[in-house]
């Protein structure tokens, strides 16, 4: 339900902002929550306000503990460090009047953060980018590797647990909601001959090789804050921290930031992996992630990037058999051109397996 700007200044003067709201406008490209700036009257961006997607985060209170516990040991760890830039360096949410990190309307639920001063978002990057990206993905997960094991919630269960997604698929397959099977047939077909290797990480989380860490899950280029000289700020959209296996947090930004093409690319042709920026953001996230990852996990960081987008190709493909209930669509069709725009991009990241492979040789 889209509210007006009198309705949203109502909602924020529930938080105990320090200079008082005169606007909120949407902002961002988010699938997800609705993400709105909000101006002061000096006409400064100084706050962001969301509305939480509770229809998918369904346990808010969970949702926001996990922010908690996550930017506050992040603070932590940047004030041990001397850090004087802490408020650029991480999100800060502002409490409502009666203490809670979140507002309830009866409907809806808000929070409110710091906008970050001088910073920007891209939806696409240079190499540089991209090597300053993987230095902060990297740097997120080590940062937090020391939070004790169940003190995060899964947000989402079985988030980016690839069995879980085809047991989702195959049950929009069964129901044909929308009757869009029969136009989508060769795409299934597609996703059926890979389905066996695109599940070895629960394979080996089931054998006892491959532990969980606690992951960003949701390591799209446009999640990550920079600075006016390109500089990593911080990492943004903390709903999805939880605990996963690790090649989350490198296959989701090799599947959005080393894609020449948009995710939802109407021209096939424009869709291709970009090395350059591949290899950027190995190189810094490597810097940052190889004290504590496994040789098993090192190798299989390309691997990463073909799961996460075939994982998104099977989550796009499942929305629109469902009739788009997931996702926010721009288009009819929306879904369906999503779904093989990625599925471009893994045949183009199957192309170059062998090359990746290579490449990760002198870690190993
Ligand atoms: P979504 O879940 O909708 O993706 P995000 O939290 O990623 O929501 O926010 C959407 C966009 O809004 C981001 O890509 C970023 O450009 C911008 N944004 C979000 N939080 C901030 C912030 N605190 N300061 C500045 N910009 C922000
Ligand atoms: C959603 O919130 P946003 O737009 O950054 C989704 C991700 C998908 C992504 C695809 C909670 O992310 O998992 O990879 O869209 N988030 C959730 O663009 O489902
Ligand atoms: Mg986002």
């Amino acid at each position: 339900m889209t509210k007006t700007t009198e309705q949203l200044l109502k909602i924020l003067e529930q938080f105990q902002l320090e200079d008082k709201a005169v606007s909120a406008t949407p902002f961002g490209n988010g699938h997800i929550n609705d993400t709105l700036k909000v101006t002061t009257g000096k006409g400064e961006s100084k706050y962001i306000l969301q509305r939480i997607n509770h229809q998918i985060f369904t346990n808010v209170d969970m949702l926001q503990n996990n922010i908690r516990v996550v930017t506050s040991h992040i603070r932590q760890k940047l004030e041990e460090q001397g850090e004087k830039d802490v408020d650029r360096k991480v999100l800060t949410f502002i409490p409502t009047k009666d203490g809670k990190s979140y507002y309830f309307d009866g409907d809806s639920y808000w929070r409110v953060c710091l906008f970050i001063p001088r910073s920007k978002s891209y939806e696409e990057v240079t190499p540089e980018l991209s090597y300053e990206a993987g230095k902060a993905f990297g740097d997120f997960q080590a940062m937090l590797a020391d939070i004790p094991e169940g003190e995060l919630g899964e947000t989402i269960p079985n988030f980016h647990n690839m069995e879980f997604r085809l047991e989702q698929f195959h049950d929009a397959i069964k129901n044909d909601d929308a009757g869009r099977l029969d136009e989508v047939k060769d795409l299934v077909e597609e996703i059926e001959k890979r389905t066996k290797s695109m599940c070895i990480q629960e394979e080996l989380h089931r054998e006892g090789k491959l532990k969980k860490r606690i992951n960003h899950c949701d390591t799209k280029v446009n999640n990550v804050m920079f600075d006016e000289e390109g500089k990593v700020l911080c990492v943004i959209d903390l709903d999805t921290v939880m605990p996963g296996f690790v090649l989350s947090d490198i296959g989701d930004f090799i599947r959005t930031g080393a894609n020449t093409g948009a995710e939802d690319d109407e021209n096939l042709d424009n869709v291709n992996v970009n090395m350059e920026i591949f290899k950027a953001y190995t190189r810094g996230y490597m810097e940052k992630a190889k004290s504590f990852l496994t040789p098993l996990e090192i190798s299989f960081l390309p691997y990463g990037g073909r799961l996460l987008t075939y994982m998104q190709t099977v989550r796009f493909l499942t929305d629109y058999i469902n009739g788009d209930t997931y996702y926010k669509i721009h288009h009819p069709k929306h879904n369906l051109q999503r779904t093989k725009a990625q599925f471009k991009l893994l045949q183009s990241l199957e192309q170059h397996a062998e090359e990746m492979d290579n490449f990760m040789k002198q870690w190993l």
